[in-house]
């Protein structure tokens, strides 16, 4: 049977990211996406002026009740950046009600990068947010966010593998009993993701080729191919490296378009490649 995704995210109306990204994705995967919006904005948030933000908080309660009457089943329930503070709480609460016994719930902890937390969030977020974490089976913070849910400085890369492996322990300790963490380097021209399956103590890594420049909205783009790949049958270490290659390939492509970075990452004409290697994998399966 189709698999139905709910995804919780904002709409930033141009420069690709959050729901402009997970739609598309999940929905090329053969996913059935259902789509809660947080907030609405003219624009994401990094490296533009003069947005417009339209927060949804107060229609998130209603939003989810109705959901619930229809009593629909959810194989996922995937969130990213939330619109306030208050959010926090009333996500928490929605996965709580939204949820069945097998519903995955992926929580991307989008609030932070390179070093840095967004400029539309109070210092008190992160600690809101490994809260939120605890209700997770999945969480999939970059190593920004990583160093921030867990209350430590932010360190730059390369990393040691001795850290990456502590991180990774330390943020299953939160409560989700994985972890997939992402902008790990270890200082060889590569880019990638570790893995981390806390009931097999099984740690992974996937590398691809590391592109030089910050390109806005990767992180949406990977969780959403990584959400992709598990719904459609894949272990964790496989999605995962299906969602680096996915994410490297559109940063590659953007990279030789030239394209202005604020406007996302050209992931569209990847999206026949995910839909070949999500194939291969169900005929795996068979
Ligand atoms: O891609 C993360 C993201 C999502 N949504 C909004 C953002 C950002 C990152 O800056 O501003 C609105």
């Amino acid at each position: 049977m189709q698999k139905h995704v709910a995804a919780i995210h904002d709409i930033s109306g141009m420069g690709k990211c959050s729901l402009t990204v997970a739609l598309p994705i999940l929905s090329a995967a053969g996913i059935r996406t259902s789509i809660m919006p947080t907030a609405v904005l003219s624009t994401h948030t990094g490296g533009f002026t003069g947005f417009t933000y339209r927060d949804l908080t107060d229609d998130l309660p209603a939003f989810a009740a109705h959901w619930k009457s229809l009593n629909v089943h959810f194989d996922a329930l995937y969130s990213g950046f939330l619109g306030s503070f208050a959010q926090l709480g009333i996500v928490s609460d929605i996965f709580d009600l939204l949820r069945a016994d097998d519903t995955l719930v992926m929580v991307d902890p989008v609030m932070a990068d390179n070093g840095e937390l967004y400029s539309v969030y109070t210092p008190d977020f992160p600690k809101g947010m490994a809260g939120l974490c605890g209700k997770a089976g999945l969480i999939v913070p970059n190593m920004t966010e990583a160093a921030f849910l867990l209350g430590e400085p932010y360190r730059e890369g390369p990393y040691e593998r001795a850290y990456v492996e502590r991180m990774l322990r330390a943020l299953a300790t939160l409560g989700a009993s994985r972890v997939v963490l992402t902008g790990v380097w270890f200082g060889d021209g590569q880019l990638g993701a570790a893995c981390y399956e806390k009931n097999a103590g099984a740690i992974a890594y996937a590398f691809n080729e590391k592109i030089e420049g910050y390109y806005h909205g990767t992180g949406d783009v990977f969780g959403s191919a990584l959400l992709a790949g598990l719904m459609r049958g894949l272990p964790l270490p496989s999605a995962t490296q299906l969602a680096v290659d996915f994410t490297a390939g559109s940063i590659r492509r953007t990279k030789a378009a030239g394209t202005d970075i604020r406007f996302g990452v050209d992931f569209e004409e990847e999206l026949p490649l995910l839909q070949t290697v999500l194939e291969t994998a169900k005929k795996a399966e068979n």
